[in-house]
């Protein structure tokens, strides 16, 4: 069973509730670890106890299974993955470890929002999925259909899911992959004439069909998961082929599809449809799974030679009967671990693609590598044994295991002899203790005895010593054999083996003593385990292609990492996190001696987590952001229980905002025409006159804002403007396009090239079309070359444009060009004006969110050059670069013409420290604030986080559904029904401000029919004004004196500053009413 060809990676992938859990079990049975008659209802891989009680997976957990097949014994290394939104993190770690998946959908359900994610997540990662319909028993119990309705519906489901892999096989990921698999070789025909794709050996076919779901394809199995039947077409066309005589290809071909069977001519015939003749799938499948009647099951059940249990067959309930034949009769162990060996890939056939995604090229070029590097790449593809190969192995995320459940730490499991014997003893001291105490403390025990007597000495035994957390590395090997006490190299996400191979010694190894070297350390890798759900199994070594434990690591890894024999090894390009965290709380211990606990538990949490994230904010608050309010529960769970062990308090959720500028509106806040209504009398003067600008800053009339810094040297002018929505999109979308130009600039500045691989270039140059077809007109003219930098983080949704005609420097969008272009410096403290405006997005004026959305414009930025003679004043050596001046004074003026500014003779010795602070921050200062201010100048906004759910609910409770989302601001974009069924799917947008209890409420109304997950989706501009105060009769009838009854957004923008300990306005309302009645008293 050692064979690498044997071997199997895979995960079990779905939405929530689907059935992963109870499929698993059915597995694990069929190697007897768990009893079959427990099986789907244990949830064994559902070790937590939160996880049994709430009955949902919050943890990805693995098992090895073994499975003989043939001649050939192979060895299934299974992972179980949470389905809930929350968890979606979980996921991203068992995908990357896995060569396949199986994907289940329920039969009744269909594809769901997870169903989606997970299958785009397994071709992001290039595995190989399989499919289960899980839940069929659903479709004969609770819908009732006929065989008929119920091979149309299953059609239906796969055609739902195809149309998924349909779109990512024509998404760009696809097109790339599909291009690769027509280098290889096609598929080759039989004497026959027929095509064979031969799965076993791995080989991708130009043909794409098997991209597709289809029972004739052999990758689809229907199973009831909970009673433990399932079948694919391959067993029914085995035992047909016998009856029948008709050759198991043909059966396999025509078992699914429009085929019909015609009896008299003893043939198989297509157009089923056309004619009205039942399928062939109807008529030898789903007429024996769907018209169970008892009657003719006895006969059957004799036939098939199954044993039933008489007690069984003469059950009334037919589901009773149903599983008890169908469990024996095609188990749907047999089934699925059959489709998993046969048709999911082996770790040898990786394609060289994946390697190479592995292998954190990114936006480089793969040839661009250090040589050793890409020699690499060959030990990915054969996965090989060999003692020279180098070890490979990666980690994704890092599990916290009491000390106790090691097996270095935990007795053999106990002989039944030994477990009488603790039980006698047990027993004894129970009465010994009853008899010493008179009173029994718990007097219920005195009866139960027995087992919970043992579990109790069983329990206590051990556990003397206090309890410490432990953890262990999930983690696969891609090469080489790993043994326990090898020496290796533990490389962080930012280990760059360039670097590293230049600093080495040649040929050095992880033993020997090394210079240090940033992002790498060296340890001895001391246990190694095999991963058996909840229990560990030590092990000396393990070869590659599996998945496996590493015990010791936690002072080495934090979440995840690449390990390796070789320093030529490149960190593992990071996971794709699918969940956005967006739920922060502020956590306390109960008691406030407590706060070291806190502390360590918050690192351990940290840790044993590969989505939460621990902070500490200035303010000294410790923060925990979480995924989702399960996800959230979920910590603070294991905070209370198992890491820190303290009582803790959690602040109510800390909604995240956004701060942005729109156009000026049109209409009112009572949708009249401004400027048309009758001003009765001036209530309120409008903002912009009420806004007094601190000294030295001046705006005109424009929205141009200018500003000097306070030792006069520099003037700076920028005006803000909203960008176009498609825009702020583009940005967000594209964060890590901008941040490997952000690289490329800067090593340019180095005078180093980073090499960008083409396809990157492509998506660049992509990207750079798109902002221009979208920033259009005289405002944005020439825009897109004009950008100075993005922010916040120099990556986010905001602009930062040169708007300074005398000033050219290099575009952001050099490493389009393809030689540099000439005399294109950067000026002195170009620096500065970026620093300042990456400040000024990162926190806004409103409520020090972020900004989102902006555009900030420099167009003045005057420098008073310092007396570079002696003999002149220092007014007379005034020189200016301003828009405001004449073209052609700048550019015959030195400082016009942009190579001098790179000079360096001509820097700022004297003023670049006065009594003012260093001139750089001043500029940085004077730079935030005039950002600050022109933002101020135009109509703010807060932007909210929404999330979207999708709600299936029937339609009795549908109102009460509607009800609960237009409380929380919700927003229905969409409903139907489903089809095949008499549920409804509503789409709906609502705030993440709102959300809070949003899942329990829905749930309880509806009596837990509904119970939707929520996805983090964008953010939305709240429309109303929190400035606004009414300056028209009609507002003022329309909103009363006060004016803020319906400020959303006043109420969320004072929430944020009261929790930031900001100055919250609430004079404006006082002002408003004294205005009211000097109007009044004209
Ligand atoms: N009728 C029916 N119910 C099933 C079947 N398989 C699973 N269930 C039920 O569906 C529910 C969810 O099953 P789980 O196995 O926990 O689902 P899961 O996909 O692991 O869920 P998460 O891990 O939380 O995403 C349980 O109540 C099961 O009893 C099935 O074949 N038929
Ligand atoms: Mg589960």
């Amino acid at each position: 069973a050692r064979k690498t060809t044997n071997i199997r990676n895979l995960c079990i992938l779905a939405h929530v509730d689907h059935g992963k859990t109870t499929l698993a079990d059915s597995l694990v049975a069929s190697n007897g670890i768990i009893s079959s008659r427990l099986a789907g209802k244990l949830r064994y891989l559902d070790s937590r106890e939160d996880e049994q009680i709430r009955g949902i997976t919050m943890k990805s957990s693995a098992i090895s299974l073994h499975f003989p097949l043939g001649m050939n014994e192979y060895l299934i290394n299974l992972i179980d993955s949470p389905g809930h939104v929350d968890f979606s993190s979980e996921v991203s770690t068992a995908v990357r470890l896995c060569d396949g998946a199986i994907v289940i959908v329920d039969a009744v359900e269909g594809v769901c929002p997870q169903t989606q994610v997970v299958l785009r997540q397994a071709w992001l990662e290039n595995i190989r999925p399989v499919l289960v319909i899980n839940k069929i028993d659903r479709l004969i119990v609770e819908l009732k259909l006929t065989p008929q309705e119920a091979y149309i519906h299953l059609k239906k489901i796969l055609e739902q899911v195809n149309a998924v892999t349909g779109t990512l096989f024509t998404s760009k990921v696809m097109e790339e992959r599909a291009e690769k698999e027509s280098e290889k070789q096609g598929p080759y025909e039989n004497s026959g004439g027929e095509q064979i794709y031969d799965w076993s050996a791995g080989l991708e076919d130009t043909d794409d069909s098997h991209l597709y779901f289809s029972p004739d394809q052999g990758n689809v199995v229907f199973a009831s998961a909970i009673d433990g039947w399932g079948f694919s077409i391959h067993q029914f066309a085995q035992i047909y082929s016998q009856k029948m005589g008709i050759r198991v290809e043909v059966l396999l071909k025509t078992l699914w599809g429009d085929f019909y069977l015609n009896a008299k001519a003893k043939k198989i015939m297509k157009g089923a449809q056309s004619k009205g003749k039942k399928p062939l799938f109807v008529q030898l499948v789903t007429t024996y799974i769907f018209s169970f009647i008892p009657a003719k099951v006895e006969k059957m059940v004799a036939s098939l030679g199954v044993k039933v249990a008489a007690r069984d067959l003469r059950h009334s309930d037919p589901k009773v009967l149903l599983s008890a034949v169908c469990s024996q009769w095609l188990p749907v162990s047999q089934a699925v671990l059959t489709m998993v060996c046969e048709k999911l890939p082996s770790p040898l056939d990786v394609a060289s693609e994946r390697v190479e995604k592995l292998m954190s090229v990114g936006a480089r070029r793969f040839d661009s590598l250090p040589e050793r590097t890409q020699e690499l790449k060959k030990a990915f593809l054969e996965c090989s044994n060999e003692d020279a190969a180098p070890v490979i192995v990666f980690v994704s995320k890092m599990f916290a295991v009491d000390s106790k459940a090691l097996p270095q730490n935990k007795q053999r499991p106990l002989t039944q002899e030994e477990i009488a014997q603790r039980r006698e003893l047990a027993r004894q001291r129970h009465a010994e203790r009853l008899a010493a105490n008179q009173v029994s403390e718990n007097p219920e025990s005195a009866h139960t005895g027995g087992i919970a007597e043992t579990m109790e000495v069983l329990k206590s035994e051990p556990d003397k010593e206090e309890s410490k957390e432990h953890f262990v590395a999930f983690a696969r090997v891609y090469s080489g054999v790993v043994r326990r006490g090898t020496k290796v190299f533990v490389l962080g996400p930012k280990y760059d083996p360039a670097q590293a191979l230049k600093m080495l010694p040649e040929g050095c190894s992880s033993a020997d003593a090394l210079p240090s070297v940033p992002h790498m350390s060296c340890c001895t890798l001391d246990s190694l385990y095999l991963l058996m759900g909840r229990e560990l199994e030590e092990l000396e070594e393990v070869p590659s292609g599996n998945v496996l434990g590493i015990g010791g690591m936690e002072e080495w890894i934090l979440k995840s990492a690449t390990i390796s024999t070789s320093p030529a090894c490149p960190p593992f390009t990071p996971l794709n996190f699918e969940a956005t965290p967006i739920v922060r709380v502020a956590i306390e211990p109960k008691h406030p001696s407590e706060m070291p606990r806190l502390v360590k538990g918050m690192k351990l949490l940290n840790q044993a987590d590969p989505c939460a994230e621990v902070l500490i904010q200035e303010t000294g608050e410790h923060v925990l952001v979480t995924a989702g309010e399960v996800h959230l529960q979920r910590c603070l769970d294991d905070l209370r229980e198992r890491f820190a062990q303290i009582e803790i308090s959690a602040s109510k959720p800390i909604i995240p905002f956004r701060e942005t500028v729109i156009r000026r509106p049109k209409v009112d806040m009572v949708n009249e025409e401004l400027g048309k209504q009758q001003k009765v009398a001036v209530i309120h003067q409008s903002k912009e006159e009420q806004y007094k600008y601190p000294e030295g800053v001046q705006v005109d009339s424009s929205g141009l804002v200018t500003l000097t810094t306070p030792n006069k040297m520099a003037t700076i002018g920028v005006r803000a403007m909203p960008l176009p929505e498609e825009v702020t999109q583009l940005l967000e979308a594209n964060g890590s396009l901008i941040r490997t130009m952000e690289q490329f600039s800067l090593s340019m500045k180095e005078g180093k090239a980073l090499e960008i691989n083409q396809r990157t270039l492509e998506s660049i140059q992509d990207f750079k079309g798109k902002l221009e077809s979208h920033l259009q007109g005289r405002k944005w003219r020439d825009a897109v070359n004009r950008i100075w930098s993005f922010g916040p983080r120099r990556c986010g949704p905001n602009l930062l444009l040169n708007n300074l005609e005398s000033y050219q420097r290099p575009s952001v969008w050099q490493c389009l060009e393809g030689e540099r272009v000439p005399g294109t410096a950067l000026r002195d403290f170009d620096n500065s004006i970026i620093s300042g405006f990456q400040l000024a997005t990162l926190s806004g004026p409103m409520c020090e969110e972020p900004l989102m959305g902006v555009c900030l414009s420099v167009e003045r930025w005057d420098m008073k050059l310092p007396s570079l003679g002696s003999h002149q004043d220092s007014m007379d050596g005034e020189e200016k670069v301003s828009d405001g001046d004449s073209k052609q004074k700048a550019a015959q003026e030195p400082w016009g013409a942009a190579e001098a500014y790179g000079s360096h003779n001509k820097r700022w010795p004297d003023v670049s420290v006065d009594c003012y602070g260093p001139f750089s921050g001043q500029l940085i200062a004077a730079m935030k604030e005039a950002c600050r201010h022109a933002f101020q100048h135009q109509p703010q906004r807060l932007m909210a986080a929404m999330y979207t759910c999708e709600i299936m609910a029937t339609a009795e409770v549908l109102g009460r559904v509607y009800g609960v989302l237009s409380k929380r601001e919700g927003r229905i974009l969409q409903e139907e029904m489903k089809e095949g069924t008499d549920m409804f799917i509503i789409k709906a947008v609502l705030p993440v401000a709102e959300s809070f209890g949003f899942a329990d409420e829905i749930r309880k109304r509806t009596s837990g029919l509904a119970s939707p997950q929520l996805v983090f989706s964008h953010w939305e501009v709240v429309s109303s004004d929190p400035f606004w105060v009414p300056t028209t009769e009609e507002e003022y009838l329309h909103f009363g004196e006060k004016a803020d009854s319906s400020n959303q957004a006043l109420k969320y923008m004072n929430g944020v500053r009261k929790r930031k300990g900001l100055y919250v306005e609430e004079k404006i309302v006082e002002h408003a009413e004294k205005q009211r009645t000097l109007g009044k008293n004209k």
